[in-house]
């Protein structure tokens, strides 16, 4: 019988029924590991004097983790260093930010080997192993000198670049070679796709075989995209949860007489905040009658703030946020509410339902998963507008959606004026068609495909254990 081992590098199971700290992947991932058994391994988060390999393993609500903690130079290495400052800067296209530090390089391969080393001793023949995202691409290869023979999969969370891109990494060769030591690759979009498969048939000398298979290096690999989707039933509920209904009214009773713009992101400079800001004040500029109309609500928690890139958006988002206000407020008003910290899940939801617009500009993002959830909270009856980046994955998928380029501050304001004005009949119509979509493609849908996918690349089936086949 195959358990599941999911492999990322932070983990970070719900503690119980209620946690509304815990998002839709956490919730997705906990809930295969139910039905289908088996782990969840990763970093602890926590930093020890030396790295000893210990593992800390707990049982929580049915789940069991398994996590170890890394030493000073892993952390700065491996997570600060290739993860933060090199890939994922170059993999949203900021070729100016990615840092190349030969010991940032050393640092991923030795975490990666220092993971491999670790699990190995837990898995099972039949085990499928599902490893998450940019931080663990080389685990597959690891695992495989370490005689691991079982299916693994790797899912990308982020965008995969053009090809152009991939080759200003130094030894980009060895990291893509590392992906075909993988039976199964999933990404975002189709686009994403694409642009690997440009990499492996112009820089690699590969092939696209049939049926979403690749090959080069000698090697062959499944490759397919994979949307990620939202726990999207409970995310409607919890819009209608009394948290919800309370964050609701505050928001309301602060934003009376006026329509709520809203936005929530990490705050990264992939999520295309400045430009965002730089747009709702050319609304102001150009458009005088919504002066005093709107309220534009923009929720930013730090991320990753030893990484000096984002210390400087964050200086820079301060200081727009205030040049603007300074510029268009009124003692009774400031059109841009600035906060920088976390909301429960279901107070999130009751923001949500109070907008009248959700306006989601990334610069570059996987597929962020913001969009999906501003869509799930709003009430059918009176929905709000989507504003959305063309170069979100989950424009692919939301088509009903405003799509703008967010690089124009122009289109982002001609977007929120539409948004602003449009009838009821037509925000109902764009929302029902957003809703069915993002009910539709849910995380469950996309978890299983997944797992399938993965199951059929090899000879042993999947049971799961719920139903005992
Ligand atoms: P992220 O870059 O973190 O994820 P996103 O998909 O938007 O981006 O998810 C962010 C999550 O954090 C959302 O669930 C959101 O509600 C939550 N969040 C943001 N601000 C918050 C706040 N102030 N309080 C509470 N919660 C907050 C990466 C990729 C994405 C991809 C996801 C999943 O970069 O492109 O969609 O993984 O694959």
């Amino acid at each position: 019988m195959s358990r599941l081992i999911v492999v990322s590098n932070r983990v970070n199971p719900p503690s119980g029924r209620g946690d509304e700290t815990v998002g839709g992947l956490a919730m997705a991932l906990s809930a295969a590991l139910r039905e289908y058994s088996g782990l969840w391994f990763g970093w602890s988060g926590k930093i020890a004097p030396e790295f000893t390999g210990a593992l800390n393993t707990q049982t929580v609500k049915g789940v069991t983790v398994a996590t170890v903690d890394l030493d000073e130079a892993d952390y700065q290495e491996y997570y600060n260093g290739y993860a933060n400052k090199t890939l994922w800067p170059l993999f949203h296209y900021r070729v100016d930010l990615a840092a190349y530090d030969r010991s940032f390089g050393e640092g991923y391969d030795r975490v990666n080997r220092r993971f491999a080393e670790t699990l190995r001793p837990l898995i099972q023949p039949d085990d499928l192993i599902w490893v998450h995202d940019y931080h663990l691409i080389p685990l597959a290869r690891e695992l495989r000198q370490a005689g691991v023979r079982n299916r693994i999969g790797f899912f990308l969370h982020i965008p995969w670049p053009a090809h152009q891109l991939v080759v200003t990494l130094p030894r980009h060769r060895v990291l893509v070679e590392a992906l075909f030591d993988y039976d199964l690759v999933g990404f975002q979009t189709a686009e994403h796709l694409q642009a690997f498969e440009g990499y492996v048939t112009t820089e690699a000398g590969g092939q696209i075989l049939s049926q979403g298979r690749l090959s080069a290096f000698g090697k062959t690999v499944r490759a397919d995209a994979f949307p990620i989707g939202l726990d999207a039933e409970q995310f409607a509920a919890l819009a209608r949860s009394p948290r919800a209904h309370r964050s609701y009214d505050v928001m309301a009773a602060h934003s009376v007489f006026r329509k709520m713009i809203v936005g929530v992101d990490r705050l990264d400079y992939s999520k295309g905040l400045e430009e965002r800001l730089i747009g709702v004040e050319r609304l102001l500029q150009d458009h005088p009658e919504f002066r005093r109309e709107i309220l534009m609500l923009q929720i930013a928690p730090p991320s990753r703030d030893e990484v000096e890139a984002y210390q400087a958006e964050r200086a820079k988002l301060d200081a727009l946020t205030g040049r603007i206000n300074g510029e268009f407020g009124h003692m009774d008003w400031t059109p841009i509410h600035y906060i920088n910290r976390n909301y429960r899940r279901d107070e999130l939801a009751g923001i949500y339902r109070a907008a009248a617009v959700g306006l989601v500009t990334p610069l570059r993002d996987g597929m962020n998963l913001v969009a999906k959830e501003f869509v799930a909270a709003q009430d059918p009856e009176d929905p709000g507008v989507l504003v959305l980046s063309r170069f979100a994955g989950a424009a692919m998928q939301l088509k009903d959606a405003l799509i703008i380029n967010p690089n124009s501050p122009e289109e982002i304001a001609d977007a929120l004026r539409r948004a602003l004005s449009m009838p009821l009949a037509e925000r109902r119509k764009r929302w029902e068609a957003l809703n069915a979509n993002v009910q539709r493609e849910d995380v469950t849908a996309w978890r299983d495909r997944f797992v399938q996918s993965l199951a059929a690349t090899g000879p042993a089936q999947l049971r799961r254990v719920a139903n005992g086949s």
